[in-house]
Order: C-alpha cells, then sequence, then structure tokens
C-alpha cells in the first residue's frame, strides 16, 4: 500500500512485474532503467543466479514527480516466475499498489503461463489481497517471435477481462505504455481513495458535532439495596 510520509511530503507506491518464468519481467525493467534519465532513476538492483534467472527480486526506484505537492516515487519489482520461488513472491508482492503481469507469447508457455497466473492469485489471496480488484495489467510479451499466439487466444487462455499491451520488452516496444497506464491506475485509487477518507472523516466530524450529550449513568447510591440480596432477604 502507498506510503505517505507528510513530513516529507512524499508518497512511494510499489509496482511488481510478476508473471510467466522467463517471460520477460527483467528485460522491462532493464529496458526502463536505460531510458529514464539517471536524474529520474536509482540503480537497478538486481540478484540473478547463473543463468540469469531472477533469484529474489529485481529493484528499480523510479524518482519524484511531484503530484498534489508530494513527491511521488515508485519501486519497481520483478518477482521470478519460477514456481519454487512461492515464498519470495508473497513477501516481494506485500504492500503491493499495482501489478505488471508478463505473460509469454510463446505457445509452448501455454502451461507456464497458466501456472503463473495461478501461483500470483495465490500469493495475493494469501495476502488477502483481490487480484480482481488490484490494479493491474497483462502484457503480453514476446510478440516479436514468430508464430507468437493470437492476442484473442492468449486473453481466452488466462481469462484476461482487462486491457492488455502487446510489447516486445526486447526492443522496448510498449514497454513504457505498459508501465504508464499502471502507474495512472495506482495514481487514480490512490486520490479516489484519499477522497474517500476524507469524505469519510468529515462525516464523521459532523455526526460528532450534532451528537446529543448522553447523560452519565447514573452511580447508586451508598444505601441503596442491592436487588440481589432483597431477594436472598426476602426468600
Ligand atoms: N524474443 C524475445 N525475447 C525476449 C523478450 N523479452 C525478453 N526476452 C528474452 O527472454 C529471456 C528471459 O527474459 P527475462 O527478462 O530474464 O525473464 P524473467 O521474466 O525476468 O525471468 P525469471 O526472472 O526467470 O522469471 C531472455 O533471454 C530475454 O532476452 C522479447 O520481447 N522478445
Ligand atoms: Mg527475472
Amino acid at each position: 500500500m502507498a506510503v505517505v510520509n507528510h513530513d516529507t511530503r512524499e508518497v512511494q507506491f510499489k509496482i511488481v512485474y510478476c508473471g510467466t518464468p522467463l517471460g520477460g519481467k527483467t528485460t522491462n525493467l532493464i529496458y526502463i532503467h536505460n531510458r529514464l534519465a539517471p536524474a529520474m532513476r536509482g540503480d537497478l538492483a538486481s540478484i540473478a543466479t547463473e543463468q540469469e534467472r531472477t533469484l529474489f527480486f529485481d529493484f528499480l526506484p523510479v524518482h519524484p514527480t511531484i503530484i498534489a505537492g508530494y513527491d511521488t516515487r515508485f519501486q519497481l519489482y520483478s518477482v521470478p516466475g519460477q514456481k519454487i520461488y512461492g515464498e519470495t513472491r508473497r513477501i516481494v508482492l506485500t504492500g503491493v499498489d499495482g501489478i505488471v503481469f508478463v505473460a509469454d507469447s510463446d505457445p509452448d508457455r501455454v502451461e507456464a503461463n497458466l501456472e503463473a497466473l495461478e501461483s500470483t492469485r495465490e500469493a495475493l489471496a494469501s495476502l488477502n489481497r483481490s487480484f480482481d480488484r488490484i490494479p493491474l495489467f497483462f502484457q503480453f510479451n514476446k510478440r516479436d517471435l514468430p508464430g507468437a499466439m493470437a492476442p484473442e487466444e492468449m486473453d481466452e487462455m488466462l481469462e484476461v477481462r482487462r486491457p492488455t499491451f502487446l510489447a516486445s520488452a526486447a526492443t522496448g516496444y510498449n514497454v513504457f505504455a505498459t508501465l504508464d497506464a499502471v502507474t495512472q491506475k495506482v495514481l487514480r485509487e490512490f486520490h479516489i481513495r484519499r477522497r474517500l477518507r476524507a469524505q469519510r472523516e468529515a462525516e464523521q466530524a459532523a455526526v460528532r458535532q450534532t451528537k446529543p450529550l448522553t447523560p452519565s449513568p447514573v452511580e447508586p447510591s451508598r444505601g441503596s439495596p442491592d436487588p440481589s440480596s432483597e431477594v436472598a432477604l426476602g426468600s
């Protein structure tokens, strides 16, 4: 969830790239890192195995844009796609504000896509987050592959009912379009939640002001008989 620091006037959002093992999550982040001016981003931190597969996560801080007087920072993470890294995924997804689900358009990766989607749903459910309500965009990556699956086929396979980006992270095609979409959606949700909270607080304050004072409970006088002892005496 967005971390708001009112003292330094900063809001920090967490965007996580999830998806199919070897689908191109790290490639997305590398492209973003290479294309953003150094003043706009921090260093890309990746911990990979020898085969360059993400071991824990990749991390790329994207520095401030000023929105409503607050510095807005996005922290981009990618999680390893391999099944065995379920717990790592869960940890990285904790507090997530928005997700890009990178699916592989290679027809040989149908099973892997489905498994990754299922494990993302599971990780979110275990964090009490709803897959269907979180700001999330699908990116069908590797569109450059000859024989890439038809987008409609992928929609059906993944039961996608949201806007999708066709991309080629290797060349950068639609990498920023995907990132823009998810960050805009995250910001919109943040502002909606903030407005609702302010409205609720104003309503609560109004209720407090109009509420009649409740009389304080009357303390029984010392001499008043205890009803239970009366029964006892009368029996
Ligand atoms: N043809 C093609 N290859 C791509 C594209 N994007 C990524 N790749 C290749 O796919 C392989 C895996 O890419 P990564 O970015 O490491 O995939 P990942 O999703 O981070 O993989 P894990 O961290 O292991 O889950 C690499 O060899 C990339 O060069 C693309 O758009 N087109
Ligand atoms: Mg990776």
